[in-house]
C-alpha cells in the first residue's frame, strides 16, 4: 500500500518543480508629477515574464531601441505607440501596455516623446531595460542610461545655436 502513495506524491514533486513560475513585474511610465522616468529604471527578468507598463500624465511612448542608439526606435521592435494620460487622472483609471519576455538577451527601452529635440523624453534619461549588463559591463543600464543623456545634451547644445 505504501508504494502508490509514494508514486504519487514524487509526481507532485516533479510537477512542481517542472513548471517554471512567471512574474508580472510592474513599471511604472512616469509618475505623479510628470517625471521623465521609468519607475523602477531596469529589471531583471526570466523567459515568460510579462512585463506591465501603466502610463501617469502626461504623454509618453514604450518604444523599444537598442544599447548603441538608446534614443532610436529598433526596427521591427516594440512599440507601445503614444498613450496620453489627462492630468488628475484617478491611479485606477490609467492605462497599460505590455509584453512577454521571450529571450534572455538585453532589452532596451525609451520613451520617444519629443524625438531629435531639445525636449526629448530620452535625452533627459526616460529609459528603461530588461536584464541590462551588471552594474560595470559595457553594457550595464548605467552606461546605457549616460548615453540616453549625453544625447540629450547634444540636442540641447545645437538648439542654443540655432
Ligand atoms: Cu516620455
Amino acid at each position: 500500500m505504501m508504494f502508490p502513495t509514494f508514486a504519487l506524491l514524487s509526481g507532485i514533486a516533479l510537477f512542481c518543480s517542472g513548471v517554471a513560475a512567471v512574474t508580472t513585474h510592474q513599471i511604472n511610465v512616469s509618475n505623479d508629477t510628470a517625471g521623465l522616468l521609468f519607475d523602477p529604471e531596469y529589471i531583471n527578468a526570466y523567459v515568460g515574464d510579462v512585463v506591465v507598463f501603466t502610463f501617469h500624465p502626461k504623454n509618453h511612448s514604450v518604444t523599444q531601441s537598442s544599447f548603441n542608439a538608446p534614443c532610436t526606435p529598433l526596427p521591427g521592435g516594440f512599440d507601445a505607440g503614444f498613450v496620453p494620460v489627462a492630468l488628475g487622472t484617478s491611479d485606477y483609471d490609467l492605462p497599460t501596455r505590455q509584453f512577454t519576455v521571450n529571450d534572455t538577451n538585453p532589452i532596451w527601452i525609451h520613451c520617444r516623446q519629443a524625438a531629435n529635440t531639445a525636449a526629448s523624453h530620452c535625452g533627459k534619461g526616460m529609459v528603461f531595460a530588461v536584464n541590462p549588463g551588471a552594474y560595470g559591463k559595457f553594457n550595464s543600464f548605467e552606461n546605457f542610461k549616460a548615453e540616453a543623456l549625453a544625447i540629450g545634451d547634444l540636442l540641447t547644445a545645437v538648439n542654443a545655436t540655432m
